[in-house]
C-alpha cells in the first residue's frame, strides 16, 4: 500500500483496516531505513498512527501541522511525498530528520529543540485571525517536550487569547530517558486513573449500541457526561484551568477512536488538549526494551537491534561521565544536573553511582543552571553537563544568575561543534562565542580526553567563578588519561614555527598538528600553539609567538563570528600588534547536516584543508612581501 502514497490525500480514502496495515506498513520502513542511517527510530515508531489519523482528519497543508521536536515526524514525511527519498535521511544532502520549511510545504515550522510548537502555532493561529482566514492548526507536542518552561509560556497565552488551537499531547511516559517532574506525574495520574477508564470504557460500549438515529445527540450527552465523570474523578484537570479544553486521554494507536476525536474538535472554537496515549518504540521490539538507546541512535542491526558500534576510543562523553565519578567519590559536593540528558551527557554513570547528588531537571535548561547557581551558593559544586546548542536557551541565566554574581558553576558543554546528521539545530557552533563575552568566565576546551580530564579537575577545584569545558560529538583520540595540572589561562607549544603558527583550540589542536607535518613536507615551517583557553587568553605566550612570526593563524570548531579568532584579533589589535592574520572556523552561515567528517571538510577544518588554506595564506603573504 505505501508504494501508492504520495501525498496524504492517498490515505484519505482508506479504511480504518487499510490504514492499520499501511501503519505496519510504515513501521517496516522506517526500521528498514534507520538501521541503515540512523535516526530517531523510538519516538517515530510510536507516533505513525497518530500521524495517520491526524493526515486523515485534517486538510494539510492548508491546516497547519507543528511538530514540536520534529524527532517523531518519520511517518510525517513518508507520506507528504518524501517517500522515496526517505533512504537519504539525515545523510549529507539528504532529507532532514527534523521538519524543514524548505524541504516540504508540509512542514509548516522548523524545529529540533523542543518545546517551541505552542508558541509558533498561537503566532500562526493569531496571524491567521488577523488576516480572516479559515483553517486548523494542530501541535504536535510530546510529554517530555512538556518539561520545558517555553510550553508553559505558550499554553498561558493561549488559555489567555483562546484562540482555536488544537494541541495534541503525546504522552508516552518518557522523555529521552524516563520522564521527570510534577507535570509527567500527573500526566500518568490521568491516564491511569483506574475508575475513570472503566466507565470511559464502558461509556464509548453504551454509545455504540446506541440506535443509529439518536447517536448523534445520544453522543454529545454521552461526551458530556464522560466530561462530569472524568472531573469527579481527577480533581483539577489543569488544563482546562488554564483555558484549554480537555480531551482524553485517548488511545494513540486507535485510528477510528483519534479521528473521530480530531473531527469533533474542529466544531470547537477554543483552544483545545487532546492528551494522546502512545507507546514509544511501538512496534519493534528491541526499542521496547531499550528506549533510551533507541531515542536516536546510529546504524544497527535489525534481527538483533545491536548498534553498529565503531572500533576505536570511547567518547568524550563517556570519559567525562566516568571522570566525574571519580573526582564525585573523592568530593561528597560535587552534584550533577542534566536537562533531560543523562544518557546523552554521560552523566547517567552519576546517576547510577550517586542517586542523591544527581539532578534532572527535565527540558529546561534555562532552570537547570540557575538551579545550578542555587546549589552553588550553598556550597556545593554543581556540574551542569548541557549540550552546547542547548545551552543556548540558558544564555540569560548564565549571566544574570551565575557569571554576574560570579557564582561557582562548572559548565561541560558536549557536542560542541558539528554534531553531524542532527544538522543545524544541533551543531554547537556559537558556545565560544556567546560565553566569551560573559565577564567572570572562564572557557576552555581540551584538545584530547585525557586534557578533558585534567580540564573537569581544574574546574571542580575552581572556586572563584564560573568556567566552562567545551568539547566535541564523538570519539576521543585514544589519549592515556594520566594526571596532569592544567593552569587557568595556560596553552602549550606543541611545535614551534619560523613561517607561521597555528593557535589552535579543543577539536582542531591535533588537526593542526598534522596540517603542520604537511606543510612542513611543502617547505612552510609553521609551528602549534594548543591555546586551551578561549577566556583568559594566554596573553603572553600569544604576544611571544607574535614576536616570532608574524603569519597568526587561530583555529576553532566554532562559528568565526565573534569566536576564538576574533578573541585573538581583538587581543593583537588592542595590543597593537602588527602581524597577518587567518581566522579558520566555521563560517557565517548555518551549515547542513550529514556525516560530521564531511561537513568539516566542506569547510575546511580538516588537517588538509586547514595545510590547503595556510599555504594559500604564506604564498599570499611571501608575494606582499617580494612586491
Ligand atoms: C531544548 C532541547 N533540549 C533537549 C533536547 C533533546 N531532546 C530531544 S527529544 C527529547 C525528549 C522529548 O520527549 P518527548 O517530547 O516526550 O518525545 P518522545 O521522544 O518521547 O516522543 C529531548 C530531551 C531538545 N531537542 N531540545
Amino acid at each position: 500500500m505505501l508504494s501508492n502514497i504520495n501525498s496524504p490525500l492517498d490515505i484519505k480514502s482508506l479504511s480504518y483496516r487499510e490504514l492499520d496495515s499501511l501503519a505496519s506498513e510504515i513501521r517496516k520502513f522506517i526500521i528498514e531505513v534507520v538501521s541503515k542511517t540512523g535516526g530517531h527510530l523510538a519516538p517515530s515508531l510510536g507516533a505513525v498512527e497518530l500521524t495517520l489519523a491526524v493526515h486523515k482528519a485534517f486538510e494539510a497543508p492548508r491546516d497547519r501541522i507543528i511538530w514540536d521536536v520534529g524527532h517523531q515526524s518519520y511517518a510525517h514525511k513518508i507520506i507528504t511525498g518524501r517517500r522515496e527519498r526517505f533512504h537519504t535521511l539525515r545523510q549529507y544532502k539528504g532529507i532532514s530528520g527534523f521538519p524543514r520549511r524548505n524541504e516540504s510545504e508540509y512542514d509548516v515550522f522548523g524545529t529540533g529543540h523542543s518545546s517551541t510548537s505552542i508558541s509558533a502555532g498561537l503566532g500562526i493561529a493569531s496571524a491567521r485571525d488577523l488576516k480572516n482566514e479559515d483553517f486548523e492548526i494542530v501541535c504536535i507536542i510530546g510529554d517530555g517536550a512538556m518539561t520545558a518552561g517555553m510550553a508553559y509560556e505558550g499554553i498561558n497565552q493561549t488559555g489567555f487569547l483562546k484562540k482555536k488551537l488544537i494541541v495534541i499531547l503525546n504522552d508516552n511516559h518518557m522523555s529521552i530517558s524516563e520522564n521527570v517532574g510534577g507535570m509527567s506525574r500527573y500526566l500518568m495520574k490521568i491516564s491511569t486513573a483506574p475508575l475513570y477508564n472503566e466507565l470511559k470504557g464502558d461509556l464509548w460500549e453504551l454509545l455504540g449500541r446506541l440506535p443509529p438515529s439518536l447517536s448523534g445527540r445520544a453522543r454529545l450527552a454521552a461526551r458530556k457526561l464522560r466530561e462530569g465523570i472524568k472531573n469527579l474523578m481527577i480533581p483539577t484537570i489543569l488544563f482546562e484551568e488554564l483555558g484549554l479544553r480537555y480531551i482524553g486521554p485517548l488511545d494513540g494507536h486507535n485510528i477510528p477512536s483519534l479521528v473521530e476525536a480530531f473531527e469533533s474538535v474542529k466544531e470547537i472554537d477554543e483552544p483545545v488538549l487532546i492528551h494522546v496515549l502512545t507507546e514509544k518504540g511501538r512496534g519493534y521490539e528491541p526499542a521496547r526494551n531499550n528506549l533510551p538507546l533507541f531515542h536516536g541512535l546510529g546504524p544497527f542491526d535489525i534481527e538483533s537491534g545491536e548498534p553498529k558500534k565503531k572500533q576505536g576510543p570511547p567518547t568524550y562523553t563517556h570519559v567525562f561521565g566516568k571522570a566525574l565519578c571519580e573526582f564525585a567519590e573523592k568530593n561528597d559536593k560535587v552534584v550533577a544536573i542534566t536537562a533531560a540528558m543523562p544518557e546523552g551527557t554521560g552523566l547517567c554513570y552519576f546517576r547510577d553511582r550517586f542517586k542523591e547528588r544527581f539532578f534532572d531537571v527535565g527540558i529546561a535548561e534555562q532552570h537547570a543552571v540557575t538551579f545550578a547557581s542555587g546549589m552553588a551558593v550553598e556550597g556545593y559544586i554543581p556540574v551542569c553537563a548541557i549540550y552546547s546548542t542547548f545551552l543556548q536557551r540558558g544564555f540569560d541565566q548564565v549571566i544574570h544568575d551565575v557569571a554576574l554574581q560570579n557564582i561557582p558553576v562548572v559548565f561541560c558543554l558536549d557536542r560542541a561543534g558539528l554534531v553531524g546528521e542532527d544538522g543545524p539545530t544541533h551543531h554547537g557552533a556559537f558556545d565560544i562565542s556567546y560565553l566569551r563575552v560573559i565577564p567572570n568566565m572562564v572557557v576552555m576546551s581540551p584538545k584530547d580526553e585525557n586534557e578533558l580530564v585534567g580540564m573537569l579537575s581544574l574546574a571542580i577545584g575552581h572556586r572563584k567563578g564560573p568556567i566552562a569545558i567545551r568539547y566535541p560529538r564523538g570519539q576521543g583520540t585514544g589519549s592515556t588519561i594520566k594526571p596532569s595540572r592544567i593552569h587557568i589561562g595556560k596553552g602549550e607549544v606543541l611545535r614551534d614555527g619560523r613561517d607561521g603558527f597555528i593557535l589552535a583550540i579543543g577539536s582542531m589542536v591535533y588537526p593542526s598538528i598534522k596540517a603542520s607535518d604537511m606543510l612542513k613536507k611543502k617547505g612552510f615551517d609553521v609551528g602549534v600553539f594548543n591555546t586551551r583557553f578561549v577566556k583568559p587568553l594566554d596573553e603572553n605566550s600569544i604576544l611571544q609567538i607574535a614576536q616570532r612570526t608574524k603569519n597568526i593563524i587561530t583555529c576553532e570548531e566554532n562559528a568565526l563570528s565573534g569566536g576564538f579568532g576574533g578573541a585573538v584579533a581583538e587581543f593583537l589589535v588592542d595590543k597593537h600588534v602588527n602581524v597577518s592574520l587567518l581566522r579558520l572556523g566555521i563560517p557565517d552561515r548555518f551549515i547542513e547536516h550529514g556525516a560530521r567528517e564531511i561537513l568539516l571538510e566542506k569547510i575546511g577544518l580538516t588537517d588538509k584543508g586547514i595545510a590547503k588554506s595556510i599555504e594559500r595564506f604564506l604564498k599570499v603573504d611571501a608575494n606582499k612581501d617580494s612586491n
